[in-house]
């Protein structure tokens, strides 16, 4: 569709106009690299994945998504079986928990190709259940599993500059050091225990949902008080709490421009997540639960694929 063309055009003209910080001294492993999933995350990692010299094959469920990155040196999966089954690390960043359980449970899904000694690396952001269920699944075919959220957006993934959070298995996990100096800047091993990277995410996210939730309503008050919205952006950008995510989301307010680097729909997704976290420990969140409602809030006003920024359009409503 013409839709498609232009997200098409648009990966690569992104592609084009980001250049990676310089890593020199990364050598690539020679094992065979899959990459599921080409959403704002996978794009930039598997683009930093190619360029550090690694042997990428990508799938995504939209397929024209791939045409780009095979135009860059990457092959071409046709499902997610075939993907783990020509490669040695399957590495997987979808949207959510059911888009994690259609790849890796579904027709011709990442199950399918996982036979003695196949490597997966599950990078998407779900609830631990799922992630051990996965982990599970993955093993009692003689797989081996990684847990392995990131923390950054749309930037720091094309700049290779993401923080890596992983859990399960500690040997897969140094395999992975070529990959992972290639997409990130640091990379934090927690443990055997499935499920602890996961909760390291929700924990960040929940410092970042709800923060920009209270820079949202801070500037919809700025406004009703008869403040100039960009006065105070600057204060804010030369005081104590002048940090890329203040400095960027207000521009980004003060703009009106939602442009994706972190879609909203997942920031809500994260704090869900974290409430039902916090559920389980009974552990009261008061700030993240009334941050959650503002981003549903948001996404019922149609800001679901928008940048967490547009949080602003259900303060100011
Ligand atoms: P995006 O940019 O929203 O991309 C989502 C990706 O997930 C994209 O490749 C989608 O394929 C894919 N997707 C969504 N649903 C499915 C199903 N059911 N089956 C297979 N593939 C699916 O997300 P981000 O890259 O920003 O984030 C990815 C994760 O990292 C997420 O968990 C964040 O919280 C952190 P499509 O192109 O639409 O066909």
């Amino acid at each position: 569709s013409p839709g498609n063309a232009s997200a098409s055009t648009q990966i690569e003209e992104t592609l084009l106009k980001v250049k990676p910080v310089a890593k020199p001294s990364i050598i690539p492993t020679p094992m065979r690299i899959g990459f599921l999933g080409l959403g704002i995350m996978g794009q930039g990692m598997v683009m930093n994945l190619l360029r550090s010299g690694h042997e990428v094959t990508v799938w995504n469920r939209t397929a024209l998504k791939c045409r780009d990155f095979v135009k860059s040196g990457a092959f071409k999966g046709n499902n997610p079986a075939e993907v783990v089954q020509s490669c040695d690390i399957t590495f997987s960043c979808v949207a959510d928990t059911t888009a994690v359980k259609d790849l890796v449970f579904g027709n011709y899904g990442v199950l399918q190709g996982i036979s003695k000694g196949k490597c997966y690396v599950e990078m998407s952001t779900i609830d631990e259940e799922t992630m051990q269920d996965v982990a599970e699944a993955i093993t009692a075919r003689g797989g081996v599993f990684l847990e392995s959220p990131v923390v950054g957006s749309r930037v720091p993934a094309l700049e290779g500059q993401l923080i890596i959070l992983a859990a399960g298995e500690r040997k897969l996990y140094d395999e992975c050091y070529s990959c992972f100096e290639a997409i990130g800047k640091k990379s934090l091993y927690l443990g055997a225990d499935i499920g602890a990277a996961t909760r390291m995410k929700l924990i960040v996210n929940m410092v970042m949902g709800t923060v920009v939730a209270g820079l949202a309503e801070a500037m919809a008050m700025a406004e009703k008080v008869g403040l100039d919205q960009e006065d105070v952006a600057e204060v804010l950008s030369v005081g104590a709490l002048s940090c890329p995510t203040v400095i960027h989301k207000s521009q980004a307010i003060l703009s009106q421009r939602y442009d994706p680097h972190f879609p909203l729909q997942h920031q809500q997704k994260d704090l869900r997540l974290a409430l039902l976290l916090g559920d389980k420990v009974e552990q009261p969140l008061y700030v993240a639960s009334a941050a959650n409602e503002l981003y549903k809030k948001a996404r019922r006003l149609g800001y679901g694929e928008s940048d967490i920024s547009a949080v602003y359009r259900a303060a100011s409503n």
